[in-house]
């Protein structure tokens, strides 16, 4: 699959700002700073769709993204585990999520971000097993894979495997999208799910 037009539909914080249900989604959920919107920008070949940043916290709303003229949709989700967020603005940010993963239809899987050259937090943790409840788990990616060396990433893989328990079945890809590696395995990986 390759990705040829990529356009914005809607910046959402409440349900009612959603775009009506459609074809698939696939969300891309992770902490701040893992490179969620950096992905989005990598996978679709638009250097400026989706707004990074190198301080935590730059996606505050849930960002849908019309792919291929809807054929299927990414949504970017605004990252957790930034310390310098207020708890009651983070509780915040965490219904906001819930609402989205809890009450969407048309929602096919959950990409996880963890970074590769770190041990899922305990967020992360708590995330993908709630991911897993809504069946909505099985796919994670590692990303800023450019940071290490190739020996570094099979360690690195091996460990992040372990601590989120994933099984035969489960699929773990590495990206950088300062290398921009990875979009093949990456895309595959996500035609299977909204194909
Ligand atoms: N070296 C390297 N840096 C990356 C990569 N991906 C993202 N970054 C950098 O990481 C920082 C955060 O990237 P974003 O894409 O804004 O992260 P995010 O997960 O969308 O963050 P929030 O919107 O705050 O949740 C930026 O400075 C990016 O340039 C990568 O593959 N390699
Ligand atoms: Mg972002």
């Amino acid at each position: 699959m390759r990705i040829k037009k990529a356009e914005l539909l809607a910046l959402a914080v409440k349900k009612e700002q959603y775009p009506p249900e459609g074809p698939p989604e696939v969300a891309f959920a992770g902490r701040s700073n893992v490179g969620k919107s950096s992905l989005l920008n990598l996978l679709t070949g638009r250097r400026r769709l989706a707004y990074t940043s190198g301080s935590p916290g730059k996606t505050q709303t849930i960002n849908f993204y019309s792919i291929n003229d809807d054929a299927f949709r990414i949504v970017d989700l605004p990252g957790y585990g930034y310390a310098k967020v207020a708890r009651q603005v983070s509780e915040k940010w965490g219904r906001m999520i819930e609402a989205y993963l809890e009450g969407r239809q048309t929602l096919r899987r959950v990409a996880l971000l963890v970074d590769i050259r770190h041990d899922p937090t305990a967020q992360d943790l708590q995330l993908y097993e709630y991911l897993k409840h809504y069946g909505l788990a099985g796919l994670v990616v590692c990303t800023k894979a450019d940071k290490v060396g190739t020996n570094e990433r099979t360690k690195c893989v091996k460990r992040i495997r372990q601590t989120l328990a994933l099984g035969e079945g489960d699929t773990l890809v590495c990206v950088s999208a300062l290398k921009k590696t990875g979009v093949d395995d990456l895309l595959a990986a996500i035609a299977r799910v909204v194909g």
